[in-house]
């Protein structure tokens, strides 16, 4: 039984629709700070990640066994208001890996290539590298991987991460992010035929489709824990791109469609201090990490289910 925290965010809201397909839908509860109007039939509870008690109470009542920690403030948020997201960002890992070791449940939250910095390789960037971050969020992902490793080697508790990329979907739009303009971009396609890139041409970052995130936390969890010799967190990556490549894959779908760029300083600053795109290689080996969406694949499936929901 699963207890999910941040089910309303860009990840978690598939991710219960996900889990509760392969797991059914009364094996999955969903929290979130608050419940939106978008109805979520099954298990469903108002929780704030820093409410330590509420947590404990929640996952014991539900007789959780895994909890998947998906609450977090994303990098461009993190830089405007650094303290609230180390407080969010630290204090709700703390709590869910405390909560977890209390209740002894298997655990997973997502790192994210905001965890390397502008010291990192840049290409193909290891799996173990060096890794300091110069934002708010990539402190805390660095910070948290460190901690989940340690709920590892001195409770024995089964923790799990991946670092994720850029993730694309077309369910809920995600919110404050640095990678968010590759999904703000379908919209724009479909609404306006033309899309004002706040990340400048040339800035490539490792990107990867919802439904590959989604069975890539799946893979991971079922996962032989014998065959794991890194813990948090993976590389994971499917693709890796810059602006003008994902609107030229849009072209071939609708060709008026143009890009035009006005940079943030704020977030392009963000994205030049991530890699270009990472190596997933030890993901393979250790527990067959693995991808079906390509950028053109992406693409199609993006503007056709989009079409869908925008005429809805
Ligand atoms: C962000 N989408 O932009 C998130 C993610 C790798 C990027 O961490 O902050």
């Amino acid at each position: 039984k699963i207890m999910v925290t941040g089910a309303l965010g860009q990840i978690g809201s598939e991710l219960i629709a996900k889990l509760r397909s392969e797991y059914g839908t009364d094996n999955v509860l969903a929290t979130d700070i608050r419940r939106t109007n978008s109805a979520i039939e099954g298990p469903f509870e108002i929780l704030d990640v820093t409410d330590t008690n509420k947590m404990h109470t929640l996952a014991k009542d539900f007789g959780a066994d895994t909890m998947m920690h998906m609450a977090a403030l994303l990098s461009a948020k993190a830089e405007e208001e650094p303290l609230f997201a180390w407080n969010l960002n630290m204090g709700g890992l703390m709590n869910s890996l405390e909560v977890s070791r209390e209740l002894n449940m298997q655990f997973f939250t997502p790192s994210s290539i905001g965890a390397f910095g502008p010291s990192t390789p840049k290409k193909d960037t290891p799996q173990d590298t060096l890794q300091r971050p110069t934002t708010m969020y990539g402190v805390n992902k660095v910070a948290g991987e460190l901690l989940c490793d340690y709920y590892f080697h001195k409770f024995g508790l089964d923790t799990r991460g991946v670092r994720f990329p850029g993730l694309i979907s077309y369910v809920a739009q995600p919110g404050g992010g640095t990678t968010d303009y590759a999904v703000d971009i379908y919209y724009k396609a479909l609404e306006e035929r033309k899309y004002t890139s706040y990340i400048a041409e040339g800035t490539y970052m490792d990107m990867m489709y919802m439904p590959d995130a989604l069975q890539a936390i799946v893979d991971l969890m079922e996962a032989d824990p014998t065959k794991l010799d890194h813990r948090n967190a993976f590389n994971v990556t499917a693709m890796s791109f810059e602006p003008s490549q994902i609107a030229a894959s849009i072209k071939k779908h609708i060709p008026s469609f143009e890009i035009a760029y006005d940079v943030d300083p704020v977030r392009q600053a963000i994205a030049d201090s991530w890699p270009d795109s990472i190596d997933p290689s030890v993901a393979i080996a250790e527990w067959g990490f693995k991808t079906n969406y390509n950028l053109d694949k992406m693409t199609a499936d993006m503007l056709l289910k989009l079409k869908l929901k925008l005429s809805a």
